[in-house]
């Protein structure tokens, strides 16, 4: 069917009117976005400076004028032979019993707002919250006074060394060692160390808690080697990766060499994170690559773990099991 010139020129008119409209669209749409991405940009960055310049602390004002009477820690529940599986928890009651702060654990599988265990509350269980272990103890060193002791402690290099030796454990030897008990030996792990109630931690055995452990043990794997993928030293064979982690024990070893704790006489919070993270390769009755490592080459490691354990901790490292 032939159109008329005049209904063919009105219908290039139309097709003309609705693909400028569709490009005016475009064009205000991609406008708008780049609008919002620099608003964005600019709240971020605002945000950074914020950081930066409250890098001392940057805890509300309400968190600085807070009174510290007890400190409610929140982790998981105890387990066998490690006290807690978290190195982080570890890390927050050494630091809790080793400046004789007020504390009480309270048992829970209910995570942060930053989706991790461990944190505190203040004063109360439902008071006001910190999560992460860094967080907290530089929250409490700084509310207690305990960073000006630190401070006059250390110098300036060995606080260099505690703040890089804490990053490289925490953020690389550990997640190695969570690799291999939770990637590659899960039901081995938990057999080791997790109680057949442990779940249960608000009264008798119950089925719940029993799917919750099966659930766990399930998900756990899956979960961790999907997190593996995503961090550098995932993409390394298994050896290579047993080989990076007793690398950094070396490090810390050689440091540590004779000294009684990790820069002297006097325990620091790094000894604690030290602490929290070596229980974990050495009292988890699992076969560690890193566990064979320090045994085999760094008896100072061993020693003084059990060191610190004995003083810090004492008989209330077993108690309850
Ligand atoms: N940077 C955190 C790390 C805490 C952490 O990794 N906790 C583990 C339990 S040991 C956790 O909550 N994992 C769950 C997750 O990260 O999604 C800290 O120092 O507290």
């Amino acid at each position: 069917m032939m159109l008329a010139p005049t209904e063919s020129r009105s219908m290039m008119i139309a097709a003309a009117i609705v693909i400028a409209a569709f490009a005016f669209a475009f064009v205000a749409m991609s406008t708008a976005k780049m609008h919002s991405n620099s608003k964005k940009i600019d709240h971020d960055s605002t945000r950074e400076n914020d950081m930066i310049i409250s890098s001392e602390h940057s805890f509300s004002n309400d968190l600085l004028s807070a009174t510290i009477e007890k400190v409610y820690l929140f982790t998981f529940p105890r387990v066998h032979h490690v006290h807690n599986i978290s190195p982080f928890s570890l890390k927050v009651e050494s630091f809790l019993r080793m400046n004789n702060i007020r504390y009480e654990v309270i048992p829970t599988f209910k995570f942060s707002p930053k989706g991790q265990i461990p944190y505190i509350r203040l004063n109360s269980k439902d008071g006001p919250l910190i999560a992460d272990s860094n967080f907290i103890i530089r929250y409490l060193s700084n509310q207690l006074g305990l960073d000006k002791v630190e401070k006059d402690l250390l110098t300036s290099n060995e606080r260099s060394v505690s703040h890089a030796f804490t990053r490289m454990i925490e953020e690389h030897t550990t997640q190695i060692g969570f690799y291999y008990r939770y990637g590659l030996n899960m039901n081995k792990f938990c057999s080791a160390v997790i109680p057949f109630n442990w779940f249960d931690i608000n009264g008798p055995l119950t089925k719940k808690g029993k799917l919750f452990l099966k659930f766990w043990m399930f998900v756990q794997p899956l979960g961790f080697n999907k997190k593996m993928r995503y961090l550098s030293c995932g993409r390394h064979s298994d050896e290579e990766k047993w080989i990076i982690s007793c690398q950094d024990i070396q490090s810390i070893s050689d440091y540590l060499a004779d000294k009684t704790f990790i820069f002297g006489d006097s325990a620091t919070a790094l000894d604690c994170t030290l602490f929290g993270h070596f229980a974990q390769f050495l009292y988890i009755p699992l076969d560690f690559p890193q566990k064979r490592y320090i045994h085999q080459n760094c008896d100072n490691i061993v020693q003084y773990v059990e060191r610190f354990k004995e003083l810090y901790w004492k008989d209330h490292w077993d108690s309850a099991f």
